[in-house]
């Protein structure tokens, strides 16, 4: 980790977010259409560019472009994938949010999806960004050969099911308000709700540049540390902003039924576990010496954000 540090010194982590982001926003922007051949139709168009295009921190895409960059790829060539990353993200927090799961009025600052278009158009629009998301990489993946192009769209699939999002949702469900759920029952809720997509955002990054597949499995092993940390550090959020800043603008609220890290582990035992996971991720990519700086200064990142 030392190593990791000496090494990150000038890296200009701002300007790299900035440039990043800014080419992920305008790729997202172009990425799904404004309107439907049928104009009473276009209500779906707009509700999936209302939650696609919200401001967020687009940390999935740029985490893929990062590490398709760490092994010699282009942004361009990756985008696409970026973009569909986005996507499938959006889609989860539109059903996240709705009446049958978390119910939220909130999300990214704004009136949840269901909240502004009505329960029947957020169902369709999260149903209509995630089969976007496989359209997008399938048709505007360019000068990539096309056998790691499959193994995107396999493995963008895999991280929407039982072994992905949708099981990870599913658990999170069953186990609100029990009172006996494990640190390892936690660990498996974020392992696939959280750590899943970021999983395939650092592995599809890595198999588009041209990762052999050690690598690949190793930068995945880095993603899950920083996904898990992501969520410890979500927890310790929700403790902090809801005490320290109640009433400002964080729009986080502490939901009493759930069994979070800092419960289970206590605050300063979470911060200590959201910063043993990244050292351990940021250990893992040592070996990438400075073409690894962007990844390791994002692992950071992530348990030093305010939301
Ligand atoms: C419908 C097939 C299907 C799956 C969806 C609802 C669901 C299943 C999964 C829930 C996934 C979920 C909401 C996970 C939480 C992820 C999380 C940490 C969100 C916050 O991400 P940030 O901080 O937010 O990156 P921004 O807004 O910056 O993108």
């Amino acid at each position: 980790v030392e190593r990791a540090e000496e090494e990150e010194g000038d890296f200009d982590l701002k300007a790299f977010f900035k440039d990043k982001k800014a080419a992920v926003d305008h790729a997202l922007s172009l990425s799904v259409p404004e309107f439907a051949s049928h104009p009473r139709a276009s209500r779906l168009a707009e509700a999936m560019r209302y939650s696609l295009l919200a401001p967020a921190k687009r940390v999935r895409p740029i985490l893929c472009l990062a590490a398709c960059e760490l092994f010699g790829g282009s942004e361009a060539s990756c985008m696409p994938t970026a973009v569909a990353i986005e996507m499938i993200h959006s889609m989860s927090l539109i059903h996240d949010d709705l009446p049958a799961m978390d119910n939220d009025t909130l999300r990214r600052g704004l009136p949840t999806n269901h909240v502004k278009y009505g329960e029947d158009i957020a169902i369709l629009a999260g149903d209509a960004l995630l089969s976007r998301s496989f359209e997008y990489v399938a048709k505007y993946t360019h000068d990539v050969p096309p056998e790691r192009i499959v193994q995107v769209l396999a493995r963008l699939g895999e991280s929407v099911g039982v072994e992905g999002l949708a099981g990870g949702q599913v658990l999170d469900l069953e186990l609100e308000g029990q009172p006996d759920v494990t640190v390892d029952d936690l660990r498996w809720i974020h392992r696939h709700k959280t750590a899943a997509l970021l999983k395939v955002a650092v592995a599809c990054g890595a198999i588009l540049g041209g990762a052999s597949s050690d690598d690949v499995q190793r930068v995945e092993q880095y993603a899950e540390n920083v996904g898990l940390a992501f969520q410890v550090h979500d927890d310790i959020l929700d403790v902090t902003q809801s005490t320290e800043e109640l009433g400002k603008t964080a729009g986080k609220d502490a939901d009493v039924s759930k069994t979070t890290y800092p419960k289970l582990l206590g605050l300063d035992g979470s911060k200590a576990e959201a910063k043993r996971l990244i050292n351990e991720g940021i250990q893992l990519l040592v070996p990438y010496g400075e073409r690894a700086i962007p990844l390791i200064a994002l692992a950071k990142y992530i348990v030093e954000r305010k939301n």
